[in-house]
């Protein structure tokens, strides 16, 4: 079990593009074992690596949803590596999103509400899907984050100064 520090905004690091992984192998099944404890202990329900400090187009999600209504939060583990998105839906759904680089700041950001998805497991076997709903949500967050983006490059300028507003505040108020 081993917990990484997570960079946030302003970070330069968390405007990088992140770099294909080139293999598959054990190191990057340990980075992805070190994120999930990093993103369970957060908590957050998706990591990418860049905001671990290593700028590799590597991410996991994990949306510890309730299987029904009221039940205990399962665990689904998921590993995209080297993810592309082939098509996006013309429909657009929008949520309130946060993000642990940007730490304790929501505010709604409108996505496609279906997208179809290729990537790589950690073993490295492919996979293509369409995904919707939080996790086509959470997808899109993480993978901006391989281009350098956050989810505040996606509000109106206004928008955005008044989270790293209260961002700066809460910094102030914890020092
Ligand atoms: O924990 C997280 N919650 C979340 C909520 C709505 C939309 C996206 C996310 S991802 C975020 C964790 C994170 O910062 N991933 O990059
Ligand atoms: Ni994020």
């Amino acid at each position: 079990m081993a917990l990484l520090p997570i960079l946030e905004t302003p970070h330069p690091m968390l405007r990088e593009i992140s770099t294909p992984v080139e293999a598959v192998d054990d190191e990057i099944r340990a980075l992805v074992a070190d994120m999930f404890d990093t993103m369970y202990a957060a908590p957050g329900i998706g990591l990418a690596a860049v905001q671990v400090g290593v700028p590799k187009r590597l991410l996991v999600i994990d949306l510890q949803e309730p299987e029904e209504e009221g039940g205990e939060p399962v665990r689904k583990p998921m590993v995209f590596i080297n993810p592309e998105i082939l098509e996006k839906s013309e429909t657009m759904q929008v949520y309130s999103e946060g993000c642990l680089s940007v730490p304790d700041q929501y505010a709604e950001v409108e996505r496609p509400d279906h997208i179809r998805a290729r990537w790589l497991d950690e073993h490295g076997n492919s996979h293509e899907k369409e995904l919707e709903g939080l996790l086509g949500i959470c997808l899109q967050h993480e993978m901006d984050h391989l281009e350098g983006i956050l989810f505040i490059d996606h509000l109106s300028r206004l928008k955005r100064e008044m989270v790293l507003k209260k961002l700066a505040k809460q910094r102030r108020m914890a020092a």
